[in-house]
């Protein structure tokens, strides 16, 4: 099988490729990825020298450089896009391009070729639910975006339903919570908050720190995927989260620094982000029922080997880290 992966240098993407090359060593993948600040071929060091994987640096935005890969491939996976809920509060703009107009680019080429598309998109375009409640996200919930991030992918989210219905692409979608793991850029709030340890700072809580997310460790997220392209309902969409312990922030940050023997007078609570989603949670049992995936990954133990792996790769880390700091200065 020769699979198109957009958006393979970044966090999950450079994951998904190194946990299919590794299961399934027969099969090609191509990456097309823009290498914007998020896209860093250090993320696949280990793979480059593969004669089974092809690195093309583009845009998903270049239609014909789209069609050509699509044309040459058996199946998408689609992962490229802006992907930084507070970059899209300083900066929208990007994200409808990438995310909605790339999607879009896309499918042009998948309805021409008429390829699988799986689509990799968030519990984020569910909107917010509230603290205390014991609700979850289902396929069934409404979308109800909050953050131009999750507008934009809800956007995106909505073209791909839209070009199953009325031109018969066949797709399929994941709704994922937030992930955790090797390879995630330091601005985003478990790095982050290692990396800040690492280097004698505080750690930044926002608001009141009672912000609720439904981790999952990344490896969980790639086997979904693998579990939707062998087996998965074509037009279906699937949620995909973790464990649902309801954990919050401050609680997190509490683990962290307790894992690296740091004391919670660390912990510096922040201005914080406008729009924030309280609490988020999803309800996994379609593709439990339906295709017998399931996390195996609990969030405690792995958010200790991200400790380690942070603490062991800071040559990987400390270039983006100076990067985002100078992005974040000048804003
Ligand atoms: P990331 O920001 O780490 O990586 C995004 C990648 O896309 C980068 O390599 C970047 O260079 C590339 N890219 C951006 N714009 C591009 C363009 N126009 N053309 C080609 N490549 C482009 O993101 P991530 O955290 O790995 O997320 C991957 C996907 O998963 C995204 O679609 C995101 O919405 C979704 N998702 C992420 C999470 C999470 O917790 N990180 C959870 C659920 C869903
Ligand atoms: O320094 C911080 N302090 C802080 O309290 C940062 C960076 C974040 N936070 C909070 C905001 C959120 O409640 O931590 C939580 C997680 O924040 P992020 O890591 O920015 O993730 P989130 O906004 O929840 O979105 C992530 O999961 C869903 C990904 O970035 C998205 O791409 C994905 O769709």
């Amino acid at each position: 099988m020769n699979i198109l992966v957009t958006g393979g240098a970044g966090f999950i993407g450079s994951n998904f490729i190194r946990y299919w090359l590794e299961k399934y060593p027969e099969d090609y993948i191509t990456n097309l990825d823009a290498l914007t600040y998020a896209g860093n071929l250090e993320n696949l060091k280990d793979i480059e020298s593969n004669p089974n994987y092809t690195f093309v640096h583009g845009n998903i935005l270049d239609a014909a450089l789209v069609d050509t890969l699509v044309e040459k491939s058996d199946k998408v996976v689609h992962f490229a896009a802006e992907s930084h809920v507070d970059r899209s509060i300083l900066g929208p703009e990007a994200f409808i391009e990438t995310n909605i107009k790339g999607t879009f680019t896309l499918l042009e080429a998948v309805r021409k070729h008429k390829k699988h598309f799986h689509h990799v998109s968030t519990d984020e375009v569910f909107g917010s639910l509230s603290l205390g409640d014991t609700a979850k996200f289902t396929e069934r919930t409404p979308y109800a975006p909050r953050s131009p991030y999750s507008a934009s992918k809800a956007g995106s989210d909505h073209l791909v339903r839209a070009y199953s219905d009325t031109f018969q692409v066949p797709v399929t979608i994941t709704n994922c919570s937030n992930n955790f793991g090797p390879y995630q850029h330091p601005e985003k709030f478990i790095p982050r908050m290692i990396t800040n340890i690492m280097d004698g700072e505080s750690i930044k809580v926002y608001g009141d720190g009672l912000y609720v997310r439904d981790w999952l460790f990344v490896k969980d997220h790639c086997r979904a995927i693998d579990s939707i392209l062998q087996k998965g309902n074509v037009g279906d969409t699937y949620v995909v989260g973790g464990m649902s312990e309801d954990i919050n922030n401050l609680e997190v940050a509490k683990l962290i620094l307790d894992y690296m023997g740091v004391g919670e007078d660390r912990i510096e609570f922040v201005v914080d982000r406008p729009g924030h989603d309280r609490r988020y949670a999803v309800d996994w049992t379609k593709i439990h029922q339906d295709l017998g995936w399931e996390p195996e990954h609990h969030f405690q133990d792995w958010l200790k080997e991200t400790v380690t792996w942070y603490k062991a790769n800071e040559a990987w880390w400390r270039p983006l880290k100076t990067q985002a700091e100078q992005f974040y200065a000048s804003k």
